[in-house]
């Protein structure tokens, strides 16, 4: 799948805007067909959760549907036309006209559903889409099976899920309807570099799959190269150009390229896709990361896609906001935590030289998921969907498999084994990890990590109130993991709620203070070991969680609030890392 596009060839119509909504939590829709059409009882706006968009959603976790008319083009008829939805969360089925054209699993990657064979040209077409947000215990992520059990996550709230963040519902990224000249199309590009710096030369390779095809070859055009390659029976074309004195993509130069790839049958060109990429390395070499060869150190946060009122929704002055923030506070770098983010963050991350740690939505695992087969399937697929929606971005400069998983045997060190060798094997061009848990012993998995990334809260939930202690229990943490396992660390969470407002002196828990010390004497003890390769501060901004006897309406960890006004926390880190 790619993401929709318009150019000469193809033709894009985005569905967002308001569309009809109706609750089910009866689970009637379906007897009741609603699938043709049903009255709504709102109107809410796509791309958006539900929750904050009227006051009776916002504890609402189960299932809508949303509708939305549209025209169809009379030319349309000669067309390919599919939808195109950037995430629906957790479980969609989607109907034209109430003939049902696609069903999706999970709530943070795209799909889409061919539409041309229920489309009504020259006229009003409807959309039905059926979303389940249940909280469902064998969801990835999953709810907890057990209110109260210990090995399922960090702390029990209400709904009751193994992680620390709002179990959203709806529609929350764009909706594109895709309009392709023919039914045969280009469906897939994978984009492959070799970068030689000494030699000062690229190799690019594309391999391009493509539906319905009968088409007899691919022609790929980057600057002013160009290279063809036939079709194959399967339908794939594989299409090399060599790139001599190239640009390279780095931090302070996001140079990019663009892949422009077109599908010929009968000496004509029938389709049409730019593709961007760019051109850099990234490896682990002894004690460091190298981007371009040159060691880099990672100064960023774990993230979350969160908002007042949007929700998990796509905003793309929020997209512009954060990285401004970013830039403001000196960070190069930040985590996809907990979950794939819309694309248009890694674009913007490309087109900006901001690096990107991507990752799945595996987060809350606990053994009983390790235990099913079917859920390492799910969990497989999750890794190489993630590897093929997001490879094609130079800012991307690592998989993180999991978060967090809490391993207590060996099956759930050859889980996460299993993931991180397909995230391997999916892609050997970037450094793998998964992120170790604040609170338990077993991390055997480590081993396979290119870098180890950990966890660690000393100073909060590890000797509360207690700054200094906490921190040399950090540094005896880092020590220990990196003597077990050799390889550099990436300290990936560490932090303290601040609630906006609250001062204290001394500096106290809660206080922006205590989470603006706290980060400060981290961040020094994690940079005074070499073999340590970043620091990402959890959290970028506060953000909505479950309700709990530990979150007082949220989590407060950020050092912006959820609307994204600086705590002291934020100012100090900017000193850190800008001197300003
Ligand atoms: C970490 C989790 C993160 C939480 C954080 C916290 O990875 O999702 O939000 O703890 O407790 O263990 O604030």
């Amino acid at each position: 799948m790619i993401k929709p596009q318009s150019n000469h060839l193809r033709q894009t119509q985005l569905l967002d805007g308001f569309w009809t909504f109706r609750r089910d939590a009866d689970r009637i829709g379906e007897e009741q067909n609603w699938n043709l059409g049903f009255a709504g009882e709102c109107e809410l706006a796509v791309p958006g959760s539900w929750n904050e968009q009227r006051s009776e959603l916002e504890q609402y976790f189960g299932i809508a549907w949303y509708s939305k008319s549209f025209i169809a083009h009379q030319s349309w008829q000669e067309h390919g036309v599919s939808v195109h939805f950037g995430s629906v969360q957790n479980h969609a089925k989607v109907w034209l006209n109430g003939t049902l054209v696609g069903t999706h699993e999970g709530g943070t990657l795209p799909f889409q559903c061919d539409l041309s064979a229920s489309l009504v040209p020259g006229q009003e077409n409807l959309l039905v889409v059926q979303v389940d947000a249940s909280i469902n215990p064998w969801d990835l992520p999953p709810a907890r099976i057990q209110a109260n059990a210990k090995n399922e996550g960090f702390h029990n709230s209400n709904p009751s899920v193994t992680y620390d963040f709002f179990p959203f519902g709806g529609i929350p990224r764009p909706v594109t309807l895709q309009i392709t000249p023919e039914w045969e199309r280009i469906d897939k590009i994978r984009v492959e570099t070799a970068l030689d710096r000494e030699a000062n030369h690229a190799k690019v390779s594309l391999t391009v799959s493509i539906k319905n095809s009968t088409a007899t070859s691919v022609l790929l055009r980057i600057e002013n190269d160009s290279a063809s390659a036939a079709v194959d029976a399967s339908g794939i074309a594989r299409v090399n150009i060599e790139i001599s004195s190239p640009r390279i993509w780095d931090i302070g130069s996001p140079e990019l390229y663009l892949a422009e790839v077109s599908l010929q049958k009968d000496g004509k060109t029938i389709d049409h896709y730019s593709q961007s990429f760019g051109l850099r390395t990234i490896e682990v070499v002894g004690n460091s990361l190298r981007l371009n060869g040159r060691d880099v150190f990672l100064r960023g946060y774990g993230k979350h896609e969160d908002f007042p009122v949007l929700g998990r929704g796509l905003s793309l002055p929020l997209v512009a906001r954060d990285f401004d923030l970013l830039a403001w506070t000196g960070a190069n770098s930040f985590r996809t935590s907990h979950y794939p983010y819309a694309e248009e963050w890694y674009e913007f991350a490309d087109r900006h030289g901001i690096l990107i740690i991507a990752e799945t939505p595996m987060v809350g695992l606990c053994e009983r998921l390790f235990a099913s087969e079917e859920i390492k399937g799910k969990a497989l697929k999750l890794v190489s969907d993630m590897v093929e929606r997001d490879h094609h971005h130079p800012s991307v400069i690592m998989w993180s498999v999991a978060n967090e998983p809490w391993i207590e045997s060996q099956k759930g060190t050859d889980f996460i084994t299993a993931l991180l060798a397909e995230a391997r094997s999916q892609d050997s061009s970037r450094p793998v990890t998964y992120v170790a848990h604040n609170g338990i012993e077993i991390n055997a998995a480590c081993h396979d990590c290119d870098i180890v990334s950990v966890n660690r809260y000393g100073g909060w939930y590890d000797y509360p109130g207690d700054i200094e202690t906490g921190t040399q229990y950090l540094g005896k943490v880092l020590d220990k993991f990196h003597s077990t396992f050799g390889k550099p660390i990436l300290l990936a969470e560490f932090g303290a709620d601040a609630i906006p407002g609250e001062h204290s002196l001394p500096a106290i828990m809660f206080t922006e203070e205590y989470q603006a010390d706290i980060i400060e004497a981290q961040i020094a003890a994690a940079e005074s070991r070499e073999w340590v390769i970043g620091t990402h501060v959890w959290a970028f901004s506060d953000f909505k969680t479950g309700q709990s006897i530990t979150r007082a309406v949220r989590n407060h960890k950020g050092i912006f609030t959820r609307e994204r006004l600086p705590k002291m926390a934020a100012h100090r880190i900017r000193q850190i890392w800008t001197n300003k």
